[in-house]
């Protein structure tokens, strides 16, 4: 009976649903959005023979890989592996990759940032940290590879990471997790006291491609979040978040919100270089460490909403916006008036010996888009105008930086981390698209099991309102994203032609497998469609060691030809490497299993790939 009568019901609600639907229904505008499902398409589409307007490099979170899209087409190009291992490519298989991974099999990859000159995407390079395990690491953006990775000591997950400043001087990689100095083991009673934060400035050197650490800054006990470079008048100085200033040792969901107001870090990198070359600094695990208690004149804290996420700079370098997280609003400072208060020693106390400034001596204004909710993220256009993502709202909100008025709004699927905005990070914004990099996509695609992929949507700009004009479900998981105009780049075709690269050899003839010892090395080639290790031998594809022997191979892909790139696979060996065209790769193991293992080319580079292959022969031990 009762069923029968909540059946009735249901049956009376489900009327009046397409009572209200049908009363909603307007064949106009039915027609006016297919209209504009096909301008939206236009959009996005790239012909054949044409080619994306940017780049954008996404950020792989924790698969540890660097994603590259088109835009406006958002196909996925490439993935360059980073701090994760990649059999596709060899990466943390061949020897160069395997020591740079040096004992880590994962990666947390969460903010790409491209090199700059004079604050503008200059295309070079591009540089990435790990939180999981404390590494940088640089990206050739002539080869799209990872020239070099550095594992910084002394510190606790630089999430804050990587920034670079104007002309990339320096990428500072502040730290999320608190650790003791010299990560010494100190109880977590002692945190106030033994622990800090502490942010390392690290330099490129791009004539031995090597990253290298100049200098580190033990900050006071607290979590950095995000952070950011100066630009133009502010182009000595950057910025960051915190949050646990309340120094809290656990259950940090709870006490970690406790205080009203956290802190944005402010800091002059000029002044901590001067410290540095005067000899301003503690000695600590080989590093030269600066203590803002002591050494003063660099560092200043500027009170802001509790627990802030994001800050960023605006293109003109005049103004910090930080993003309230927990508090409904974004907080845009000044740095004139920081500067002000700075010069006339202005402070309104002292924390950890580091100068308080005071809040409305330095903030502009505080935005707060009505039932906006959980501010993250801000990028900027190049007419003024500030893009902020909401995590809780899920929608991007643009507003004007000037006025702090809301302008637009876009809802996006769903719950946005950060954004990408054509050029966003430099001087010189290029306002025609955004991309919302959604934590969250539900629905959105094809079902695929209980987890979703994330998404990221295309929003162009260039019209009165922001309009979502295509959608990609993407691999976790996107952080962070920067978008550069594709014309900037020009990657290699093939690595060029030199006799003079150690191990390289480009003949036939020249291919030769010697032996030193217990120590089998094979000097050979790749080409289409067979493998030369030993010229002289009765058969030149085939390497013959001893069980237990240290076998090297060095391989040279002689094909100088685009795309023409060869793999080198060995069965039931676990190896495998790639060689470009033009590429002189080695791998080295010891062959520790007696018997017969084919090897193979592992990409399909011609008509008889699936000919050029070989074998490995390893003889038993007596
Ligand atoms: S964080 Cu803010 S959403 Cu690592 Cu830049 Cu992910
Ligand atoms: Cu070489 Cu397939």
């Amino acid at each position: 009976m009762k069923k029968w009568i909540a059946g009735i019901l249901g049956l009376a609600a489900g009327a009046l649903v397409s009572i209200l639907i049908f009363a909603d229904f307007n064949p106009k505008e039915e027609v006016a959005d297919q209209a504009n499902v096909a301008t939206n398409a236009q959009k996005v589409y790239v012909p054949f023979g044409q080619k994306d307007e940017y780049y954008l490099f996404a950020s792989g979170g924790h698969s540890g890989q660097m994603f590259i899209y088109g835009v406006p087409s958002m196909r996925h190009i490439r993935t360059i592996p980073v701090f994760s291992p990649d059999s596709a490519t060899g990466w943390g298989y061949d020897k160069h990759s395997k020591a740079l991974m040096g004992k880590y099999s994962w990666g947390d990859l969460h903010h790409p940032a491209l090199s700059e000159t004079e604050g503008d995407y200059d295309g070079k390079y591009l540089f990435a940290t790990d939180v999981a395990n404390n590494r940088a690491a640089v990206m050739d953006l002539k080869t799209f590879s990872v020239s070099d990775i550095l594992e910084v000591p002394n510190i606790g997950g630089p999430h804050c990471a990587a920034f670079v400043t104007p002309n990339t001087e320096y990428l500072f990689l502040p730290t999320r997790f608190a650790v003791p100095l010299g990560r010494e083991y100190a109880s977590l009673d002692e945190f106030s006291t033994k622990y800090k934060g502490v942010m390392s400035a690290v330099t490129f050197n791009e004539e031995k491609k090597k990253l290298e650490i100049a200098y580190q800054v033990a900050l006071p006990p607290w979590s950095y979040d995000l952070s950011d470079a100066g630009k133009k008048i502010s182009k000595d100085w950057a910025v960051m978040t915190t949050y646990n200033t309340e120094e809290s040792t656990t259950e940090m969901e709870i006490n970690a919100s406790q205080a009203d107001r956290d802190y944005i870090v402010l800091f002059n990198w000029r002044e901590l270089e001067k410290m540095v070359a005067d000899g301003q600094f503690d000695e600590l695990n080989g590093i030269k460490m600066v203590d803002p208690e002591k050494h003063k004149g660099a560092i200043y804290l500027v009170p802001t909403a509790k627990s802030p996420h994001g800050v960023d700079v605006t293109p003109d370098g005049t103004r910090f916006v930080a993003s309230g997280k927990l508090a409904p609003a974004m907080t845009v400072f000044s740095f004139e008036k920081a500067f002000k208060a700075i010069n006339e020693k202005k402070f309104a106390g002292e924390r950890n010996g580091i100068p308080v400034l005071d809040y409305k001596s330095v903030m502009e204004r505080e935005v707060n888009p009505e039932n906006a909710l959980g501010p993250l993220h801000s990028q900027f256009d190049d007419k003024g105008f500030a893009y902020t993502t909401m995590f809780i709202s899920s929608e991007i909100v643009k507003w004007n930086v000037a006025t702090g008025e809301t302008v637009d709004r876009v809802p996006v699927q769903y719950s946005p981390g950060h954004a990408a905005s054509a050029e966003g990070d430099t001087v010189s914004p290029d306002g025609k698209y955004i991309i919302a990099l959604n934590k969250i996509a539900k629905d959105t695609y094809l079902p695929v099991g209980p987890s979703h992929p994330e998404s990221m949507q295309l929003i162009d700009l260039t019209g009165k309102k922001m309009e979502i004009i295509q959608s990609a479900p993407v691999d976790p998981e996107p952080h962070y994203a920067q978008m550069i105009k594709a014309d900037k780049l020009s990657p290699l075709v093939v690595y060029p032609k030199d006799e003079k690269r150690p191990n390289s050899v480009w003949t036939q003839k020249d291919a030769r497998i010697t032996r030193n010892g217990n120590t089998v090395e094979v000097h050979g080639v790749a080409l289409r469609s067979k493998f030369i290790f030993d010229s002289n031998a009765k058969r030149k594809d085939v390497i013959s060691v001893k069980e237990g022997d240290k076998v090297v191979i060095h391989l040279t892909n002689i094909d100088l030809d685009q795309d023409i790139t060869h793999g080198f696979g060995i069965n039931s060996y676990n190896l495998n490497m790639e060689v470009q065209p033009g590429q002189t790769q080695t791998i080295e193991f010891i062959a520790d299993k007696a018997g017969t293992y084919p090897l193979y080319c592992t990409n399909f580079c011609s008509a008889l790939h699936q000919e050029m292959n070989g074998y490995l022969l390893v003889e038993p031990k007596a």
